[in-house]
């Protein structure tokens, strides 16, 4: 071996995928076998963020969970909607030094980006860049805008942004907030109006390093995924 090599590049990285979840059983007995299977020459873990309170679904909040509970033993984090299979090569879960956008092929958006800016579906970051960040907003309840104010706070900490061709087939659900029948539900309204006033100073606030929450119970799926039930 050539002693000027730094041990840490030559010692794989642990991916910690990490799954928000609720009330989509059918969905997660296709996506756990899928995606052991897709990822077989990866190291890896998936970790399955269940809420069980009532409140709203809150996506970026349960993500921000997934990364505390597991970035001790990872070195980076991919956020993956349940609902999307990936179809190509699984070398775009290698590691990256960057925020990186995944889900930019996928059947339900006619095989391309829900639209120009997308960061949603499927993202992966290093654990730095994440830190850096202060990690998602915890106030987007209900559907919509926590991917692009996650986008925004890339952006403005001056992160380069990357996206790998990711080819994603989809699992059927009903419509989402604001495209069931055209009608704008109250919650992605004041989303979309949480993520125009978002600025650099409640970044700082409101991530990482305001995050609360409970893990009611731990339970092993299988040797790599674990689901955390937890409260919000
Ligand atoms: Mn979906």
């Amino acid at each position: 071996m050539d002693h000027n090599t730094a041990y840490t590049e030559v010692v794989a990285k642990n991916l910690s995928l990490i799954v928000p979840y609720r009330n989509r059983d059918e969905h997660l007995n296709i996506f756990i076998p899928y995606m052991n299977k897709y990822l077989n020459n990866i190291n890896y873990s998936i970790n399955i963020i269940e809420q069980i309170d009532n409140k709203p679904f809150n996506r970026a909040k349960l993500l921000n969970i997934g990364f505390d509970l597991t970035h001790k033993k990872h070195d980076y984090f991919c956020f993956h909607d349940i609902d999307m299979l990936p179809e190509c090569d699984n070398q775009i879960y290698s590691y990256t030094e960057y925020p990186t956008h995944l889900a930019t092929y996928v059947e339900q958006f006619n095989w391309g980006l829900a639209y120009g800016e997308y960061f949603g579906g499927v993202t992966l970051i290093d654990k730095n860049s994440f830190i850096k960040v202060n990690g998602f907003s915890n106030d987007y309840w209900g559907w919509g805008a926590e991917d692009d104010d996650f986008l925004k706070r890339c952006k403005n900490s001056n992160l380069q942004i990357y996206r790998r061709l990711g080819k994603y087939k989809s699992l059927y659900h009903k419509p989402n907030g604001d495209t069931s029948g055209g009608i704008v539900s109250a919650d992605t309204l004041k989303n979309r109006e949480l993520f125009r006033n978002a600025t650099t100073e409640t970044y700082k606030l409101n991530g990482l390093s305001n995050l609360q929450y409970s893990v009611e119970c731990e339970q092993k799926i299988d040797n790599k995924t674990t689901l955390y039930k937890v409260k919000i």
